[in-house]
């Protein structure tokens, strides 16, 4: 770790064109961690350029050849596991233990879709008897990637490795709040062999440093995680471009408890899945929609678990850590008053914490409100803090209408002793995935994308690798 970092460009730290740099924060204590390049126009021209030999380089490798080089940078990810953990931990404030799991995750995207470098086939097509018809899947050029926050190395790790596995280059705007892992992970692509360019990271603003990468004419594909109105403006300059962009964008995402559950792990699972890495996640758990009969029982259950939750810094491993910063705190407390003025009964937390050690951090603490109809604000809106809403229902019928009468469709639960009953509601929510009995994103193999407002294309697993490829027919005269 550094104490002031350029841009990572053609292998290399380059000083950012304007000379100017924005501090880092760590969340628990409000204290700097590093500086940051202010990136802008002139650094983005700088690393799509420097992008462009990057991906003649890349693509001219082997396929299998590639695939060696993002297995070395998922082994050297293992080997240095703690250090980005701890990296990611005084960036977010996570919980030591879960951000060393996260580079598990990253190295395992490294891994997979390192496998799948030599394995992106083509089809041979049975058009006419007097052609040979056949298909290849290329790769974009160099990709343009925009990403958030919340969970920044396996971020950039989903996008990146998919994107290198199909063989294009990859200019990357990580989020303001949180760039270090970004910056440190493109450095161990070099040190496993990737040639320079081939992964270049600019820092900075979104107006400053993101606008200038998705309007950049030689970015051929854009990939977006973050917010739906800046999603919005992603895709109006990818459409100003004609360039096929993936977005990721919010959730609201519907957990239903059916009365046949088991209750403790569906109370247990319920509260991991608003509160994990302090609810700042797309696929979060928020609306918990729960059948009236078992609705005092099961949040009684819920609230006793909410109380053994341990917040603290992240480096002393609680179960929740802060909020990212303290525009987002003050944001999650916002909508808390919103919540109350609305009429919604506020059964656990809804406050900032005010112990002495934890005062200069953003932390607050999980919070539960009942009462709540599916028209509110905070139940429509993404909050992005562990705050939970319980809305009741009475038939399976009313759960499904209610889950999905929402504008967004990322992540969905079921929890159900009934098995026919776990499938049929399964099969009819508007989400792109869905969990039956348990509350936990699927690992780096499944397809993971937003239905609705939640966005457009997938990442993760195979499906990902369509994300970033386009596909060429050639036809042979016999
Ligand atoms: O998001 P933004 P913010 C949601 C969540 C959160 C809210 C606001 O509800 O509370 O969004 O967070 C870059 N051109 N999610 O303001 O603005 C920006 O620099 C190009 C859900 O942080 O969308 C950052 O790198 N880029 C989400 C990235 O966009 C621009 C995770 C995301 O920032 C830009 C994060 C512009 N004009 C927030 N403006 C999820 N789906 O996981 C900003 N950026």
């Amino acid at each position: 770790m550094q104490e002031t970092y350029g841009h990572f460009i053609g292998g290399q730290w380059v000083e950012p064109a304007n000379h100017q740099y924005f501090e880092g924060v760590d969340p628990s204590t409000g204290n700097k961690i590093s500086s940051f390049a202010r990136g802008n126009k002139e650094d983005i021209e700088r690393a799509v350029r420097s992008s462009e030999e990057g991906f003649q380089a890349w693509y001219a490798l082997k396929p299998s050849a590639r695939g060696q080089i993002l297995n070395r940078v998922a082994q050297l990810l293992r080997k240095y596991k703690q250090d980005f953990a701890y990296m990611e931990t005084i960036d977010t404030g996570r919980p030591l233990v879960f951000s060393a799991s996260l580079v598990e995750t990253s190295a395992r995207y490294f891994e997979y879709l390192g496998g799948a470098a030599d394995k992106i086939f083509g089809e041979v097509i049975p058009a006419s008897n007097e052609h040979l018809t056949y298909t290849y899947r290329e790769p974009y050029g160099i990709t343009g990637h925009i990403t958030p926050w919340n969970v920044p190395i396996t971020q950039a790790a989903r996008g990146a490795a998919s994107a290198l596995a199909a063989g294009n280059s990859v200019v990357m705007k990580p989020a303001e709040q949180a760039c270090l892992s970004t910056l440190e992970l493109a450095k161990l692509c070099v040190e496993a062999g990737m040639p320079p360019g081939t992964f270049n990271v600019v820092t900075g603003y979104g107006e400053e440093a993101g606008a200038p990468l998705i309007n950049h004419p030689a970015v051929r594909k854009i990939a977006f995680t973050g917010s739906v109105e800046t999603g919005q403006i992603v895709m109006r300059a990818a459409a100003d471009r004609i360039v096929p962009v993936s977005l990721e964008l919010g959730g609201k995402s519907p957990n239903i408890v059916f009365d046949d559950a088991d209750l403790h792990p569906a109370a247990a699972g319920s509260l991991r899945a608003f509160t994990f890495n302090t609810g700042q996640v797309c696929s979060a758990g928020t609306r918990l929609i729960v059948q009236r009969s078992i609705l005092p029982a099961f949040v009684e259950q819920l609230i006793e678990e909410a109380q053994q939750i341990k917040i603290g810094y992240g480096i002393d491993n609680p179960t929740i850590g802060p909020l990212v910063c303290e525009e987002q705190l003050h944001r999650v407390l916002r909508y808390v008053e919103i919540g109350k003025q609305e009429g919604a009964r506020l059964v656990y937390g809804g406050s900032r914490m005010q112990e002495e050690k934890l005062k200069d951090g953003y932390f607050m603490q999980p919070t539960i409100f009942t009462d709540v109809t599916n028209t509110m604000t905070i139940a429509r809106e993404e909050i992005f803090g562990p705050v939970v809403v319980v809305i009741p229902f009475d038939t399976e019928e009313e759960a499904i209408r209610l889950a999905n009468d929402t504008e967004f469709g990322l992540a969905a639960a079921v929890w159900t002793e009934n098995i026919h009953r776990g499938h049929r509601v399964a099969k009819q929510l508007q989400a792109g995935q869905v969990y039956i009995n348990d509350y936990s994103p699927i690992d780096v193999e499944a397809p993971f994308g937003g239905y609705k407002k939640s966005g457009i294309g997938r990442e993760k697993g195979l499906e990902s690798l369509h994300t970033y490829t386009q596909v060429k027919a050639i036809s042979v005269k016999l």
